[in-house]
């Protein structure tokens, strides 16, 4: 069986780290998100196709044409948006045999693909798709039931609780018939839950597998954090490659890969993974919930806690960084600070595509893109964005978003 991935979309919600590649290559946990799609997919499949476009090229680099040893073949997505459009694009390659279609943005484990292939096969199924039981619907699409057959799936249908669609699907080549008739939707694309519903009117039965592990749908940059966070909780094991010195402390588990130097009087409290080749400290304190890349810098004086820090990215002297997302080579200035609670301990709210979004969370920090200069002194507002190869010289309070690509300074 092929797994067909999608991961052609702009990741606008996710800006400014999505302003130079798609949201799969960014790395959560040090691996790219795709590579987790790629992973619990891989023993139910022996190829993988790709749906590609936007930033294509780096998806390319990042995941070379195998995976696990199996083959990746990349497709480009024909014109048009949304998923059935991404699903359209690879009819020319799927023969006459069923596929796995999962979005390559979102993390769900192993076992959901597993009753996924169950119930496909046990119930003689046209179609099946993965649902997990939620109080709120309000973000996703609702999946109606009657026994074991799936009757509508309703796209955002407010805060209802129920089972919502996760992403993952299999289907019969006959999809793409059904595909080629799904309207354009209200906000301009061709959604594969229209093909769905227009399957069910046409009597095709659709079967659905429940899911009860861990799922996230990485779309708004505190997904990132959550899933960070769950990662490291779950998944890591203590391991230590590089090379820690005496009068450093490391309390399990940590990850420290390969050529990574951690010197006296770094104070690392697991769960933190860190990469290759990095310089850690002296006198640095890494708290729980931290993901450090590869070729990083974290200096004297400086904390970290419950954040990414990106490939060839820099924290080296007297910072904080709480609750944050670094891009890849970005540069803190000594003294800069990002702030993580509000006064009044209010949830913070992220400005996502032009308007103000809950993110539920009473601490986030600062969410800053890649190539990123931040001179000294420099105080960030929690859940206040910097764009990526943005300047911010000596001194800026940083109370609104930083455009990508512009010089802020006193
Ligand atoms: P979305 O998260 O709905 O879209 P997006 O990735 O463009 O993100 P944003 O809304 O922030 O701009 O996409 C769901 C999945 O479908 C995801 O894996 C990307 C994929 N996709 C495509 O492959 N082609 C498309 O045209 C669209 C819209 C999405």
């Amino acid at each position: 069986m092929k797994a067909v991935v999608l991961a052609a979309g702009k990741g606008e919600r996710l800006r400014p780290l999505t302003d130079d590649r798609p949201k799969v290559v960014l790395k959560v946990a040090n691996r790219a998100i795709i590579e987790y799609v790629l992973e619990n997919l891989d023993p139910f499949v022996d190829e993988f196709i790709l749906v590609v476009r936007y930033e294509k090229e780096k998806l390319i680099k990042a995941l070379g044409d195998e995976f696990n040893g199996k083959p990746i073949t990349y497709i480009e997505q024909l014109p048009g948006d949304g998923t059935a459009k991404a699903i359209e694009s690879v009819g020319e390659i799927i023969e006459n045999e069923e596929f796995i279609v999962a979005n390559g943005d979102i993390y769900f484990e192993i076992d959901g693909v597993k009753e996924l292939v169950s119930v496909f096969r046990r119930e003689k199924a046209d179609a099946a798709l993965l649902v997990k039981e939620f109080d709120d619907l309000s973000h996703f699409g609702k999946v109606e039931v009657d026994g074991n057959a799936v009757t509508a799936v309703r796209e955002k249908p407010g805060k209802v609780s129920g089972y919502a669609n996760l992403g993952v699907y299999i289907f019969k080549p006959d999809v793409f018939d059904f595909i080629r008739k799904t309207p354009v939707s209200e906000r301009g694309e061709y959604e594969i839950t229209d093909t769905l519903n227009l399957m069910l009117e046409a009597g095709r039965k659709v079967a659905y597998a429940v899911y009860s592990g861990y799922w996230n749908d990485v779309g708004r940059p505190w997904n990132l954090l959550e899933l960070n966070e769950y990662l490291l909780k779950n998944r890591l094991k203590h391991s230590i490659k590089g090379i820690v010195e005496e009068g450093a402390t490391v309390v399990p588990p940590v990850e420290i890969g390969e050529g990574t130097v951690v010197r006296s009087g770094a104070y690392i409290i697991g769960p933190v993974k860190i990469g290759r080749n990095s310089r850690i400290g002296p006198n640095c304190f890494i708290r729980p919930y931290t993901s450090i890349g590869d070729n990083c810098h974290i200096g004297n004086a400086v904390e970290i806690k419950n954040s990414i820090i990106m490939d060839h990215s820099n924290a080296p002297h007297l910072n904080y960084v709480g609750d944050s997302i670094i891009g890849e080579n970005t540069n803190l200035g000594a003294g800069t600070i990002t702030a993580n609670l509000r006064h009044d301990k209010g949830t913070v709210k992220v400005e996502i595509k032009g308007k103000l979004e809950d993110s539920g969370r009473k601490k986030l920090g600062a969410i800053i893109g890649h190539n990123v200069k931040v001179g000294i002194n420099v105080s960030i507002y929690p859940g206040r964005k910097i764009g990526s190869n943005a300047f911010v010289g000596p001194g800026v309070i940083v109370d609104r978003n930083v455009p990508s690509g512009s010089l802020v300074v006193v």
